[in-house]
């Protein structure tokens, strides 16, 4: 009994001093001889992330499309190849699975994610300018974290006390219930409820059931304040004691081992448990981040999905602001990004000429935000961007008017069609004034979307797939540092 228990011990320490010195090893390996890029990629769900990751790294690899990315440009990569991701614990970034899908026959678009995943992409790349005649290339590994927006979310609970974060949710419910059944039945379960009385884990799942159906709707109307991320995105902590928690009213006594206290209890252990790991694991190490947009999606869906978009990415880019939340600077530990790229997703819905306007609404919509990222000295910019060009424009004349439209081919259908989206203001407040003003729909214009399947690709080696403006987000998130 004895010596198992010793020898669990030294086992155990034994490992630790080793892994202590394997990560010294790794570290100063990497940071003195090959420069590391730490790329997050994140946006709120159906946003674009895996899309955006499998066409720029086939991008890299195969990189005739890539001229907006100077080394590229220049002839500068000799090499791009995928090795193995540094953090052995985080899920891989399924390229090989998602490459497959836009190039099957018939292509379609990848399955949704809904969890971290990281990938490695090693370049060979050799020096610019004066240095190329006496340096050979040298590697950068650029290490892509996939990751859901919803998390960074997340971040406002890190402040909150389950008293106030209950206060806060039950009203946003109540001001939902007239236009939502799951708010109203939620909130109708929750007043049943005695939260001092004795805990009975049943009527605690049955709370947390339709607490979570409730955000479930909320997203599909288009709500982006879907906290806590994790009760939509569970992965493997699925029916835990820590995504088993819901809003309460606030008992005038709180017994021990009352459903209150239990509820308390495990909103902070998904503050310790799940919420911070996160910020300290994976988002501190993050040098570089685009921050994905489906903004059309969200002016099709109208004007109180436009305003719930720009809260949550005011909510969003708090994470980037560490000089305000004195737990998070804890956790970040002095470190920051150093550029963050706003990019509305899938501008090929929209004929070229709307896409500085694209851009101009995507840069409105993260004003606040930016503002604040940059006071923590983070480099900003916003572009409206397609990872993979699903469509091709066509002018349409109709009654003596031009229309500028794009063609593809539509998801559910498999037929052609030319859409015409609308013409977006010039000036963004157009849109996002009577969005925060509270209106019901858009006054002068419908914005329509459609699905367009992914394009047929016949590719020639060396050449990735077609899209818009992928080159230039490259060279805003990693030119520098090739
Ligand atoms: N036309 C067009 N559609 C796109 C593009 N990128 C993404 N989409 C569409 O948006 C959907 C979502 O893209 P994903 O890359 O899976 O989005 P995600 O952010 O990874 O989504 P989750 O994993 O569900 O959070 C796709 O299935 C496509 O329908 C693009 O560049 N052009
Ligand atoms: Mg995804």
């Amino acid at each position: 009994m004895e010596e198992g228990s010793r020898l669990v011990g030294i086992t155990s320490l034994a490992d630790s001093i080793l892994r202590g010195v394997e990560n010294v090893g790794t570290r100063a390996s990497e940071t003195l001889f090959e420069p590391v890029i730490r790329l997050g990629v994140t946006g709120l769900a159906r946003a674009g992330k895996t899309v955006f990751i499998t066409s720029l790294v086939t991008s890299l690899r195969e990189r005739e499309r890539m001229h907006g990315l100077v080394a590229a440009q220049e002839g500068r990569i000799a090499a791009a190849y995928l090795q193995p991701q540094p953090d052995d614990t985080v899920p891989r970034f399924d390229y090989e699975a998602h490459w497959g899908a836009l190039t099957a026959r018939p292509p379609h678009w990848p399955e949704s994610t809904r969890a971290i995943s990281e990938l490695r992409l090693s370049l060979r790349v050799r020096p610019s300018g004066l240095l190329s005649g006496i340096q050979g290339a040298r590697v950068v590994h650029l290490d892509i974290v996939d990751y859901p927006g919803e998390w960074l979310l997340d971040l406002v609970l890190l402040e909150k006390s389950y008293a106030e974060w209950s206060r806060e949710v039950l009203a946003r419910l109540s001001a939902r219930k007239a236009t939502s059944n799951e708010a109203a039945r939620y909130l109708a379960l929750a007043e049943a409820e005695d939260a001092a009385g004795t805990l009975e884990e049943p009527r605690a799942q049955a709370l947390a059931r339709a607490f979570t159906d409730y955000l479930a709707a909320a997203r599909d109307n288009g709500a982006y304040d879907v906290t806590p991320g994790r009760f939509l995105l569970p992965g493997d902590l699925a029916g835990s004691p820590v995504l088993t928690f819901a809003p309460l009213a606030e008992p005038a006594r709180v017994p021990r081992r009352s459903l209150w206290r239990e509820m308390e209890r495990r909103f902070d252990a998904y503050r310790a448990q799940v919420v911070r790991p996160f910020f300290r694991d994976h988002f501190a190490r993050i040098d570089r981040q685009i921050v994905l947009l489906d903004v059309l999606g969200a002016i099709h869906k109208g004007p109180a999905a436009l305003e719930d978009m720009r809260a949550a990415m005011g909510d969003i880019l708090g994470a980037f602001r560490p000089g305000r939340n004195a737990l998070l600077a804890r956790l970040l530990r002095g470190r920051r990004v150093e550029r963050i790229l706003f990019a509305a997703t899938k501008a090929d819905h929209l004929h070229h000429s709307e896409h500085a306007r694209l851009a101009a609404i995507t840069a409105a919509l993260t004003e606040g935000a930016r503002e604040r990222a940059r006071f923590a000295g983070a480099r900003t910019e916003s572009m409206a961007i397609a990872s993979l060009r699903a469509t091709v424009e066509e002018i349409r004349r109709h009654e003596g008017q031009e229309f500028p439209c794009v063609r593809g081919t539509l998801l559910e259908t498999g037929r052609q069609a030319a859409l015409y989206p609308g013409r977006l203001p010039d000036d963004p407040a157009a849109l996002l004034g009577p969005a925060r003003r509270g209106a019901g729909t858009w006054l002068d214009e419908d914005y329509e979307v459609m699905n367009f399947a992914p394009p047929e690709l016949s590719l020639r080696p060396g050449e990735g797939p077609p899209h818009i403006r992928l080159d230039r987000a490259a060279q805003f998130l990693i030119g520098d540092r090739l």
